[in-house]
């Protein structure tokens, strides 16, 4: 049987090849094996990450970066399935998350969704290119406990400030946390903008929210 390390790395590897069937292929044989927020974090967004590297670098061109995305959103949906949702007796928290306007990047962010609601939290997940607006409105009409801001391009990263002096406006900012990420998103952005926290992957997302919601 193939140890977790090479699981890790044929998991990496068939997102790295943008082949969904390789990748399909890589999760049945974790799935027994390794958690499937491992799955996803260790394996397939580091894949993920790979593959920007390399379209960075001019290695890969944009069809191949749509078709890797296609393929990691494929692997993360099987692992969904496996991932418990709703059976705690009592929520968390109720948390509002989306990708913020001008920005379609929302891997990232759905696992950041997913994962919370595995854990115990009720989500919202209201999409990619989100309005500023939105994202408030939201937070209004579901009582929400905080809101999460995605971005990936350092273009739209100040929608998450404005969501933020949006909610200082209409008076909701003591009453709604706010929790930053998305790769060009740090700590000291976070604190820039008066964020309540800022997390680098799912994992710290869902130990963040659960810090700051339920205290713990
Ligand atoms: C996949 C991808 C795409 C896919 C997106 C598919 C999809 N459905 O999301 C497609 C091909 C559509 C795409 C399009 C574009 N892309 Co693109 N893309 C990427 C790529 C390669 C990977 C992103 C990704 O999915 N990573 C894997 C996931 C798992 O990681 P993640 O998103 O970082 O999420 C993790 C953490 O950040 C965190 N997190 C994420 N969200 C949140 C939210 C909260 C609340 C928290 C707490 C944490 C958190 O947790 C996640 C899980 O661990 C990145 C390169 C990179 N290194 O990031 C470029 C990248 C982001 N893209 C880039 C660009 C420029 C574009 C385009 C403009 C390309 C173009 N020239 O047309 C368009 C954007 C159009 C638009 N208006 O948005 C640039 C941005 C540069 C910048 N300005 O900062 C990058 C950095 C590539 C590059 N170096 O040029 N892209």
């Amino acid at each position: 049987m193939a140890s977790k390390e090479e699981l890790i790395q044929e998991l990496s590897d068939a997102i790295i090849s943008c082949k969904k069937d390789r990748v399909l292929e890589a999760v049945e044989k974790a799935k027994g094996v390794m958690e499937p927020s491992e799955i996803i974090e260790k394996g397939l967004a580091a894949g993920m990450n790979e593959v920007g590297t390399l379209f960075e670098r001019g290695k890969l061109f944009l069809p191949h970066v749509m078709m890797a995305a296609d393929a990691m959103t494929a692997g993360v949906q099987v692992l969904e399935a496996e991932m418990p949702v709703g059976e705690q007796k009592k929520k968390l928290g109720v948390i509002v998350n989306g990708t913020v306007e001008g920005d379609v990047h929302d891997i990232g962010k759905s696992i950041v969704s997913t994962m919370l609601q595995s854990a115990g939290f009720e989500v919202h997940d209201i999409g990619r290119d989100v309005p500023i607006r939105d994202f408030v409105n939201k937070a209004k009409e579901v009582n929400a406990d905080m809101i999460g801001l995605s971005a990936l391009m350092t273009t739209t990263l100040p929608g998450q400030k404005e969501v933020i002096e949006l909610l200082k406006e209409e008076g909701m900012r003591d009453k709604v946390k706010v929790m930053v990420g998305g790769a060009p998103a740090t700590q000291a952005w976070a604190d820039k903008i008066s964020a309540d926290c800022y997390a680098e992957n799912a994992s710290e997302a869902v130990a963040k929210a659960k810090e700051l919601i339920v205290g713990k």
